[in-house]
This record gives structure tokens, C-alpha cells and sequence, in this order.
């Protein structure tokens, strides 16, 4: 029997190994606005044997597991004391997730998992599931963790198991060891979800991105990006929120939009990364779009491209729910470099790098949705064009 187990731990010990210290490869050519990696960059096999199994032969004789983790997803992400962190959503087989702080050296390779997951306070009223955590270290000092925190609705029937309330979590830290929770966010709207804190003080009050939204899955009369002032992060409240980008007809954020990570401050505007959502026969599709809003006004969008930035491709079609790419967390660092790190359909992590310059060139160069199909020929037309001109101005200086 020890035979056994000694064998299992060795081979599962020398597989993670393997999987953490595998590098990661660059896929070749792309669109020249980001560059994708061949390899999820965090997955459920990354988090800790010490996690998932009692380690100890005589109560363990099999090398069992004794907790399941089925995904790792949805991560915001920080630069911290010189290293790539992601606080990223572990789902356990119990389907309830909780947060895990994961690190590594040049943001792409080795991620690493944090020996133990973040022990969240509660609130009087506990949370029944927390997940899809939006990092901001605010210029009041803290770094602050804003969440979605869920619980059964009250109202609900008994035959009824599956409806819930989703609301703003809000907790905070100075290490990513200890966090200190404060009340959840107050807002009109029935739900929440999505809710960001922006990075800079607006008219000396706290200004957050939110996500109105009537029930749990559907976002009924909310559905777009709202924006709003709160007075004080201890006890947040929202009194009014101004849709800044709105779900429209026959755009990938028909049903739904929600905002990503918290926004880039550029010289040109902010950038904003978020997710977009439409229906189809097949269900739900989740891809993300980038927009620019104004740097003194920030319900005023300035820039936005046409249709998505990063749908998912391949493998990252498929998972738990399928045709989803998310994201909570870049990191944008000293040189300019944006590692923009994404989850595919709620199942793992991955990481596509590019620069603050190349988002800026996107957002700004790339044609707006005409709204119709004819638009969409006349974008090309446009580009065609101006290529023939070029052909042109190159025979004549040949
Ligand atoms: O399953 C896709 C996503 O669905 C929800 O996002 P939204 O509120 O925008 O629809 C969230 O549950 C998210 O975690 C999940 O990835």
C-alpha cells in the first residue's frame, strides 16, 4: 500500500512540476494587436496537491482526493512587490469558488499558487458563493478587491433551488494576505454584477463602474456599463449610475455587457477592456471589446472599435461554459507592456500580451460599428482603397 501511495505522490508531484515549468510559446503572426500564447497560463492542475489531497499514507492510503478543484477562471491581476498576481476564481467540485492569489516572475510562465487561498471576511449576511474579482489599488493606498458576491434569493420559492441574488462584494488589503471586509455596495438597482473601482479619485469621491441588471442571468431593462459616485468605500453607496456603454441591436454586446479590469489611464484617454455577450442557437457567446473614454470625462466615450477585441479560438471554445472568454485583469508595466490575462470559457487562464501604444493605435484606427451591414462594406471599401492609392504610388515611384 505505501508502495502505492509513494508511486502516486511521485508521479503527481513530477506532472505539476512539469506543467508549472513549462514555458510558454508565442503563436506566430496574429493580428499585430495582441499576441496569444500556445498554453493556458493557470489552470485547475496548477492549484496545490497540498489542497486537494490528505498527504498522509495512513489516512490516506490510496492518495485520494479528498477536495476536487474543477476550474480556475475569471482572475484579476496586479503587479505586487515586483511579481504578476492573479487573484483568480477556484471552483472546487462543489461548484462554490473562493479566491487564490497565484504569482510568477515574468507574468507569462510559472505561475505558481500561494500556499494557501485568500480566508475572506464576511458580512452579517454570509455569502453563499464569491467569484470574478476586479483589483484597483486606488490612490487612497488601498488595493481593493471588488467581487461579486451571491446568494439564494429570498423571495424564492422552494421548489425553486437555482435563484439568486448577485451583489457587490467589497473587501480590501495592503499585502493580498490580510483583507478587510466592508459592506457590501448599495446601488437602486435589483443586482449587481461586474463592478469596478476606478483607480482615481472623481470630484474627491470614489467613482465605480457598474453592471445594473434585473435578475441573475438576465440583465433585463439594465444590462450596460453604468458609472457612479460614492462618497466612501466603507460604506458604498451608489445613488445614481449613468450608462456609459449600452447594450445595442445586432453588436456583440446585444445582451449584455459588462466592464473587465479596471481602466488604463493613457495620454490619450482611458482604456477600457470589457466583455460583450449575444445570444445564439447554440447559447450564450462572451467575447471582448476595447473602448476609450475621455480623460476628464469619463462617462464620455471617445474611441470605440467595431466588434470584438479577443473572441475565443480553438480549445478555449470549449470548457464548463462554453464560447466564453472573460476578463478581469491586466497589468500594465513601467515599459508599456499590457499582459491582458483572460479566462476561457469558465474553465482556465490564459495570457495575451501587448502594449499600451498598440491598444491606443487600435482604439483609435480601427472603424467604428456602422450599425449595418452596408457600413461594414463601406469600412472595407475604405481600406481597399487606400491600398490601390498605395499600389499606385508605388508603380509610380518604381
Ligand atoms: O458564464 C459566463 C460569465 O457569466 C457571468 O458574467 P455576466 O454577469 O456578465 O453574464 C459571470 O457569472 C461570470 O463569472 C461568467 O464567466
Amino acid at each position: 500500500m505505501t508502495q502505492e501511495f509513494n508511486q502516486r505522490l511521485s508521479q503527481l508531484q513530477a506532472e505539476q512540476e512539469q506543467l508549472i515549468n513549462r514555458k510558454n510559446q508565442v503563436e506566430e503572426t496574429g493580428n499585430g494587436i495582441f499576441s496569444r500564447f500556445k498554453y493556458p497560463v493557470l489552470t485547475a492542475a496548477h492549484t496545490p496537491l497540498e489542497w486537494r489531497y490528505d498527504l498522509d499514507a495512513k489516512t490516506n492510503p490510496h492518495l485520494m482526493e479528498r477536495f476536487g478543484i474543477n476550474a480556475v477562471f475569471n482572475a484579476g491581476a496586479i503587479k505586487f512587490n515586483g511579481k504578476y498576481l492573479m487573484v483568480a476564481r477556484v471552483e472546487g467540485a462543489d461548484r462554490k469558488s473562493f479566491f487564490a492569489v497565484a504569482e510568477s516572475e515574468d507574468g507569462i510562465n510559472g505561475f505558481k499558487f500561494w500556499d494557501y487561498p485568500i480566508e475572506l471576511p464576511q458580512t452579517e449576511d454570509p455569502d453563499t458563493n464569491v467569484y470574478d474579482m476586479r483589483l484597483t489599488l486606488h490612490e487612497d493606498g488601498w488595493i481593493y478587491g471588488l467581487f461579486c458576491t451571491e446568494r439564494r434569493d429570498p423571495e424564492a420559492p422552494s421548489h425553486d433551488q437555482s435563484m439568486a441574488v448577485a451583489a457587490c462584494g467589497i473587501a480590501r488589503t495592503k499585502d493580498l494576505v490580510k483583507w478587510e471586509r466592508l459592506p457590501d455596495l448599495k446601488t437602486n438597482s435589483p443586482q449587481q454584477r461586474n463592478v469596478v473601482l476606478h483607480p482615481e479619485f472623481v470630484d474627491g469621491k470614489y467613482a465605480l463602474y457598474t453592471r445594473p441588471q434585473d435578475g441573475f442571468i438576465s440583465a433585463g431593462t439594465g444590462g450596460g456599463i453604468g458609472f457612479g459616485l460614492c462618497d466612501t468605500m466603507e460604506n458604498a453607496v451608489v445613488d445614481t449610475e449613468t450608462i456609459i456603454h449600452n447594450k445595442s441591436y445586432h453588436t456583440v454586446y446585444e445582451a449584455k455587457n459588462g466592464q473587465g479590469p479596471a481602466p488604463i489611464k493613457t495620454a490619450k484617454g482611458w482604456l477600457h477592456l470589457a466583455h460583450g455577450v449575444r445570444n445564439t442557437a447554440a447559447g450564450l457567446r462572451y467575447v471582448l471589446y476595447l473602448f476609450m473614454t475621455d480623460l476628464h470625462d469619463l462617462t464620455k466615450v471617445i474611441y470605440q472599435p467595431a466588434g470584438y477585441f479577443l473572441a475565443p479560438v480553438g480549445d478555449e471554445r470549449v470548457g464548463d461554459v462554453s464560447n466564453v472568454v472573460f476578463c478581469n485583469g491586466w497589468i500594465t508595466d513601467e515599459d508599456g507592456t499590457v499582459y491582458v490575462y483572460y479566462a476561457s470559457s469558465d474553465t482556465r487562464m490564459h495570457v495575451a500580451t501587448t502594449t499600451v501604444d498598440k491598444l491606443i493605435d487600435y482604439a483609435m484606427n480601427t472603424p467604428a460599428d456602422g450599425l449595418r451591414s452596408a457600413s461594414s462594406v463601406q469600412a472595407v471599401y475604405n481600406i481597399i482603397d487606400k491600398n490601390k492609392g498605395l499600389g499606385q504610388l508605388q508603380e509610380a515611384s518604381a
